[in-house]
């Protein structure tokens, strides 16, 4: 099985997204997520002119050995670039791996560990009630936990609103900016942000009870102190998580939060290797771990330290948004179907574009994930559609506080 070639497909469906597609001598094709979202071209640069001159001519069923090489064997490593293309890699192999032995991905990984998989959505309102309305419509199609994101009316300031990025896809507004739009950041204040966090979740829990899983992702905005006052201040709300709420390396801030609270915890979309969540893990700072198999290094890591995460009573609820393929999708969804500490999952809607690219055998249905038995990841890419889609430049966006300085967002 020698590696025959390894190119990259950049598509935007709706979205940019930068597929690796590994095929090797006897013609056995695999697909891989490397989307990094706002930096695809760096990714795809060190794919296409760096990390393929490796690959070919390797034995694709060595997969570890191969994951060894492209990390720590080209000497520079880390980084979510280098992760990302690295992962694109991983998942490709794997793909061929399943193909190779007529076997779904899981299979692979030591089989099912469940039936299904419970999946929350982004759910966004301008106000507290349009946040609630939209619950209401979410559960009409099952979903039973809501990644809720609302805007907070600036007090000083009449009409104007402190916007939190969302990935509501239903709603159309989405994280990332345009070309024109990259100098012009929002405002943001972080203390009027916090009480409007409380009052919205007080309101969604006296209007739904203790009948939905509430999931408030804040993105690192607060310091350490604030996130512990946020913490303290919603345990009484009964959380499912709260997700980013101080850097991902601040373990000092962690550990500041969970000496004031039994407010659950999840961190790990900025994780790139087992040494950034090592000590949150081990030291019973997280609870539930967030790793995005894109920009981890693939399937091979997010494996090894599902089970490390496992020992610790760390649960796995791996990041799912929007800005990483259906491919991405379907490798993290096998890992999940595999590893005995599964939390939840993170899950967006398709649209008909993304279907036309991708055709993925795992569906959301009625609050929950399954998955086809379908060799490899079970994702078939129509090459041919991706072509269609070209390439649009799009950035994340950017906040600056009330005196004009960055602001984490
Ligand atoms: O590209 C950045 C997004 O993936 C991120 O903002 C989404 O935080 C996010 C989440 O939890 O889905
Ligand atoms: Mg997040």
């Amino acid at each position: 099985m020698l590696i025959k070639s390894m190119e990259t497909i950049l598509t935007c469906p709706g979205r940019n997204y930068l597929i690796v597609k590994i095929t090797t001598e006897d013609g056995v094709t695999g697909y891989g997520d490397a989307t990094l979202n706002g930096r695809e071209l760096s990714v795809k640069e060190a794919l296409d002119s760096h990390l393929s001159k490796y690959l070919v001519g390797m034995d694709a069923e060595r997969i570890t050995d191969i994951w060894e090489l492209v990390y720590r064997g080209t000497y520079w490593r880390g980084g979510p670039v280098l992760m990302t293309a690295l992962a694109g890699i991983d998942m490709a192999l794997w793909d061929i791996k399943g193909k190779r032995y007529g076997a779904p991905l899981y299979q692979l990984l030591g089989g099912r560990c469940r039936d299904r998989l419970r999946a929350y959505f982004h759910v966004h309102g301008h106000t507290k009630e349009d946040l609630a309305d939209r619950i209401r419509q979410r559960m009409e199609d099952g979903c039973t936990c809501f990644r809720y994101s609302f805007d907070t009316k600036d007090s000083r300031q009449e009409g104007l609103y402190f916007n939190q990025p969302h990935q509501d896809i239903s709603l159309g507004r989405r994280i990332e900016v345009t070309e024109g739009n990259i100098g012009k950041p929002e405002v943001w204040d972080t203390e009027e942000y916090g009480h409007d966090l409380i009052r919205v979740t007080s309101y969604l829990r006296d209007t739904f009870g203790g009948s939905i899983g509430l999931i408030h992702d804040s993105h690192e905005r607060f310091t350490p102190i604030q996130a512990a006052a946020a913490a303290k201040q919603l345990e009484r709300f009964g959380l499912f998580f709260l997700e980013d709420p101080v850097e991902p390396v601040n373990v000092q801030g962690l550990e500041l939060i969970r000496g004031h609270s039994v407010t659950p915890i999840a961190m790990g979309e900025l994780y790139n290797s087992m040494k950034d969540c090592l000590i949150p893990i081990e030291r019973n700072l997280i609870d539930y771990l967030r790793l995005d198999i894109s920009h981890y290094g693939g399937i091979t890591p997010s494996m090894k330290t599902a089970a490390v995460a496992e020992n610790h009573g760390v649960k796995i609820a791996f990041h799912g948004p929007s800005d990483i393929s259906p491919l991405a999708h379907a490798a993290l969804a096998h890992v999940d179907f595999a590893i005995p500490n599964f939390g939840i999952q993170e899950w967006v809607d398709h649209n008909e574009e993304l279907d036309q690219v991708f055709h993925t055998n795992v569906r959301y249905e009625n609050g929950f994930i399954t998955i086809r038995d379908t060799p490899g990841l079970g994702v078939e890419v129509d090459e041919d559609a991706a072509r269609e889609y070209t390439y649009k430049p799009k950035f994340l966006p950017t906040l600056r506080d009330r005196e004009g300085a960055v602001h984490n967002w």
